[in-house]
């Protein structure tokens, strides 16, 4: 399939998705997002690929949904177009992990694409921050939802009220990413947590993906609940013979996914 907006790699079991509108500092059109769950999906449905990877420029991620597209909506338009919405519940269908590589600016939609991925690993020059209230509306996917359960309210109220951008020292010490890395290695860093992650049993994978962000939806009872019947249901597969036994034979682990 070819795309405008983003480039697609598949090497070595990784997936890596590149936001590719340079002009526009990978604002999020709808051309954008629909290339972005479509390749995504055929990602999940490719049975080479075992981790995904959304990443952009050196100088933005994505500066957030395509101002210049949302100028002239009305509010009939946005909300009986529901805009955005298939393309994001379609993204967050995908059951194989996705890791955001986040450089230079992640603003607006760009953030809330950042958040809606498993974790995001950014560079040292990465600018994170949800700005809409300068345009005289608020956060639309996420902003004032996830990024309170990942950084509090105190900061999530900051952020979404004064419009200020977080760097990528805040973002690590508030828990919005997980590393941060110099600029030239985000892609080596990212490439490297995925393949890790693609010798792993994609069964306990998916289960992992699935138990935490349950934490999110769920109240602490039903997710140890969760957490603990999958736990269980994993002894029914080769691959948790294999791992154990490996570990106890002193050689690694060969998973099968089964
Ligand atoms: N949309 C469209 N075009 C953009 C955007 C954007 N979000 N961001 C940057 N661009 C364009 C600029 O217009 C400019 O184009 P041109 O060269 O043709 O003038 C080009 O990208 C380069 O940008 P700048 O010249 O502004 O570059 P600077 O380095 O000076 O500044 C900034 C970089 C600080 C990132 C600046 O571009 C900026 O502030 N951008 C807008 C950030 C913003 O407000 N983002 C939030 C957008 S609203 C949103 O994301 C809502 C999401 C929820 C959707 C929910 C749907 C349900």
């Amino acid at each position: 399939m070819a795309y405008e907006t983003i480039i697609v790699e598949v090497d070595n079991h990784v997936a890596t998705v590149t936001l590719n509108r340079p002009d526009a500092l990978n604002a999020l059109n709808d051309q954008l997002m629909s290339e972005l769950a479509e390749a995504l999906t055929a990602a999940q449905d490719n049975e080479k690929v075992r981790c995904i990877i959304i990443t952009g420029s050196e100088k933005a991620f994505a500066a957030g949904a395509d101002i210049a597209m949302m100028r002239e909506k009305s509010f009939v338009d946005a909300f009986s177009g529901d805009l955005f919405t298939p393309e994001t519940d379609q993204i967050l269908r995908v059951r194989k992990p996705i890791i955001a590589a986040v450089s230079g600016y992640a603003l607006g939609g760009g953030c809330e694409l950042a958040m809606m991925c498993d974790f995001i690993i950014c560079s040292d020059t990465a600018k994170f921050g949800q700005p809409e209230i300068n345009l005289g509306v608020v956060a639309g996917i996420g902003g004032t939802q996830r990024l309170t359960r990942i950084v509090g309210k105190s900061k999530a109220m900051d952020m979404n009220l004064t419009g200020r951008f977080m760097d990528a020292t805040e973002a690590e010490r508030s828990g919005l990413v997980s590393r941060v890395v110099p600029c030239k290695k985000l892609l080596e860093e990212a490439t490297g947590a995925a393949q890790k992650i693609s010798e792993k049993s994609m069964i306990s994978v998916m289960v992992v993906k699935e138990a935490v962000n349950r934490a999110y939806e769920v109240p602490l009872r039903e997710g140890l609940l969760f957490e603990r019947r999958m736990f269980h249901a994993l002894f029914a597969t080769e691959d948790q013979a294999e791992g154990m036994g490996a570990f106890l034979e002193k050689r690694e682990a060969q998973f099968r996914d089964k």
